[in-house]
């Protein structure tokens, strides 16, 4: 059986945590299920959500497998993390993280490595390493840090903090909170969104965005010119901006209640 469940629906491939006994741990084979799962995605899909099957997104990294490695075994799994979470955060299509019941140590790791997080209401946060007498390994560090900031990364893995959707929300880990049971409906509903964008703006949306940020001032300046100027002189470019001019293209979806009538 496959640990990580592999669907194509349309353009979108839905991504499915498939160890719902053990409350989705991430275990090796798991993770190597999720990498060949993320490049199936990559040849075939415009976009994917990652969502997990039963209770919980993920209760992270697997303490059992993982109190049996040596320190080379260790260092080796958390390198492959690294390279198989790339393949998602730096690969070619953007994924939407469908977050529900626990989203703990390595599944918040994989969560923050999808482009956009959705968590129902009830969903929760907790970066637990320290209570288990580890460190994160699965770029964490990096990549959490990054949606939350140094302070409040400190404070869930000194403290062991449980971070409800809300608090979750406000500190950027998640950007859509849902009602209970919803948050699947809607990653679908901004995959789809996404799918329709021109494929080359979201590939350099998920591969140039963070770069930039990473970068000094005048490079991210620099850089940013150069893509614009590559993106909008594809084919695919040049026919939705000809549509826009000729008022043939999709209209923005204003959240107004009196809109009177939505373009085609
Ligand atoms: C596990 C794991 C796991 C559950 N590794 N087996 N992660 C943690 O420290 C979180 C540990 N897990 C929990 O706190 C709870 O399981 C949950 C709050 C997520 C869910 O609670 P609950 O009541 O629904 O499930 P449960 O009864 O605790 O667990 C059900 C089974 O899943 C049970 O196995 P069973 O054989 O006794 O049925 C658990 O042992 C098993 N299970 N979580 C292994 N994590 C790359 S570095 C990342 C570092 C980290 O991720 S540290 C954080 C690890």
């Amino acid at each position: 059986m496959a640990l990580v469940d592999y669907e194509l629906q349309g353009d979108i491939a839905i991504l499915r945590l498939n160890r719902p006994d053990k409350r989705n741990a991430m275990n090796d084979a798991m993770l190597a299920d999720l990498g060949m799962a993320a490049d199936r995605a990559a040849g075939e899909a415009k976009a994917a959500v990652i969502c997990g099957n039963g209770t919980h997104f993920s209760a992270g990294l697997d303490l059992l497998e993982h109190s049996q490695k040596t320190v080379m075994e260790s260092i080796d799994g958390s390198r492959s993390w690294h390279a198989v979470f790339s393949r998602i955060q730096r690969g070619k299509i953007p994924f939407v993280a469908a977050l529900h019941g626990a989203v703990v140590g390595g599944g918040l790791e994989l969560a923050s490595n999808a482009h956009i997080r959705v968590a129902d209401s009830e969903t929760y946060f907790a970066m637990p390493e320290g209570q288990r007498g580890i460190f994160v390994g699965g770029s964490g560090s990096v990549n959490i840090t990054r949606l939350m900031g140094v302070a409040r990364m400190t404070d869930l893995m000194l403290t062991g903090r449980v971070l409800s959707a809300e608090e979750a929300e406000r500190c950027a880990v998640v950007t859509y909170v849902t009602e209970p049971g919803k948050s699947f409906d809607k990653a679908m509903e901004l995959a789809e969104k996404i799918a329709g964008n021109a494929s080359l703006s979201n590939y350099i949306t998920i591969n140039g965005l963070q770069r930039i940020h990473d970068s000094g001032y005048d490079e991210g300046l620099f850089f940013e010119s150069m893509v614009a100027s590559l993106t909008q002189n594809t084919p695919e470019a040049i026919e939705r901006l000809q549509a826009f001019v000729q008022k043939k293209a999709k209209r923005l979806d204003i959240p107004t209640k009196d809109r009177q009538s939505e373009d085609t």
